[in-house]
């Protein structure tokens, strides 16, 4: 029954939701030291969720990133650990290509240029922030966007021997993206 209000509530829902534009969240990435170093943007379209990530100050080379259960950054000087493992709450495997896989807060990798500078789009369609699809990032205990030392080989155990958290940052709702007109949009 509750499963029938929640989708009665979403269906009559969604078309406001759409006129006011697209759900949308911002985390805030610091390094191991705590110090700021760029900014990921959330957006959830009708049946993914865009995720641009734009960074400055991290270690050249792959890297892996995923979304974390707990929204908690603030361990950093112990290696973000309190961010807890990755948001999967269907209690699947780890990793794009593992069979039994993916958890909803797997990604694809992405590579920090030389100079310390990332930018990269994901796109994902098992986790949305308000819970229209897929796991719920923005939930009672939040959400955190980590990213690891090494690249995932999104298969082994339980975050593809992506190796040590550097990086964090707490997911937050923020002002929803704003969708043009449909005139504008031909
Ligand atoms: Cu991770």
């Amino acid at each position: 029954m509750l499963r029938f209000v929640l989708v009665t509530l979403a269906f009559f829902t969604l078309p406001a939701l759409a006129d006011q534009g697209l759900p949308r969240a911002l985390a805030n990435i610091v390094d191991g030291d705590g110090e700021p170093i760029g900014q990921a943007e959330f957006i959830q379209a009708a049946s993914g969720t865009l995720v641009r990530l734009s960074l400055n100050g991290l270690p050249p080379g792959p890297k892996a990133v995923h979304i974390h259960a707990v929204g908690t950054c603030d361990d950093h000087c112990d290696g973000f650990m309190d961010s807890g493992g990755h948001l999967n709450p269907d209690g699947r495997k780890h990793g794009l290509l593992n069979p039994d896989g993916p958890d909803a807060g797997d990604l694809p990798n992405f590579y920090v240029h030389e100079s310390g500078q990332a930018w990269a789009e994901f796109y994902t369609t098992a986790a949305s922030l308000d819970g229209s699809f897929g796991a719920t990032i923005l939930d009672s205990d939040g959400a955190a966007l980590v990213i690891h030392e090494n690249p995932d080989d999104h298969l082994s155990q339980p975050i593809g021997g992506a190796g040590a958290r550097i990086a964090c940052g707490v997911i937050e709702a923020a002002e929803a993206w704003a969708l043009p007109e449909a005139s504008e949009r031909e």
